[in-house]
């Protein structure tokens, strides 16, 4: 880009001394010595156009950091006794500001019931665990529009033998900008969310996703946590090949 348009800059200049000099025999000559306007004009816009083009390069390299949340699920205060105790991660990663997100889940402690069982999660309004998992609130609305469309509307999660883990990608939660998700809770249900379709008012604004079971605030990380699960999961995709094979 900046190659084309220096390319362009020096084409011009020479088209507009080109033409008083045409008649002379020898047509190499000496910008600087035969316009010096000229060539103070284009050293500005050079210099000019450089300026613009680092700039650019600036924002990009703005742009482009990446981001990561780390939420580390407890189970919820005000839980009952005989509730089962869901203890483990949520990581997020987002590579740009207006990039989906990407969340790994990582949560033990479900009971082992014998068939596939299915929770909801979401992200809940406030990052406040004083009352448990009850004080985070309805789930995260800016938009004021209905479930399943909250931003945290993560959907359901397969658990199996009482653990869950999962990535989960192109979510529409943001880690950047006005509707940041960072210092709101993560919350874990007992129930299955019913996706808006229960067909009563609680639908269309928790997805009858039952009892809070355990829950974290979503805080700022570096990519350290991020990348330890992509190497455990390298390693047990690794594992699963080498038992199909
Ligand atoms: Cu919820
Ligand atoms: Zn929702």
């Amino acid at each position: 880009m900046l190659a084309f348009l220096l390319c362009g800059l020096l084409l011009a200049a020479r088209g507009s001394v080109t033409q008083p000099v045409s008649d002379q025999k020898d047509s190499s000559f000496d910008l600087a010595e035969t316009t010096p306007d000229l060539a103070e004009k284009i050293t500005e816009t050079h210099a000019k156009v450089l300026e613009i083009w680092m700039e650019m390069g600036r924002r990009r390299e703005a742009d482009a950091s990446e981001k990561y949340a780390i939420c580390q699920v407890q189970p919820s205060a005000s839980l009952a006794t005989d509730q089962p105790r869901v203890t483990g991660l949520v990581l997020f990663r987002q590579l740009s500001p207006g990039s989906r997100l990407e969340a790994f889940f990582d949560l033990e402690g479900f009971p082992a019931e014998p068939n596939v069982s299915s929770r909801a999660i979401h992200v809940h309004q406030y990052g406040d665990l004083s009352q448990g998992c009850e004080s985070t609130g309805p789930h995260y609305n800016p938009m004021s529009v209905p479930h399943p469309q909250h931003p945290g509307d993560f959907g359901n999660f397969v658990v199996r033998d009482g653990r869950l883990w999962k990535l989960r990608t192109g979510l529409t939660a943001s880690l950047a900008g006005p509707h940041s998700i960072l210092g709101r809770a993560v919350v874990v249900h007992a129930g299955e969310d019913d996706m808006g379709q229960g067909g009563n008012q609680a639908s269309l604004a928790n997805g009858n996703a039952g009892r809070r079971l355990a829950c974290c605030v979503v805080g700022a990380s570096n990519y350290e946590a991020w990348d330890r699960q992509a190497q455990e999961r390298k390693k047990r995709r690794r594992e699963s090949e080498c038992k199909a094979a």
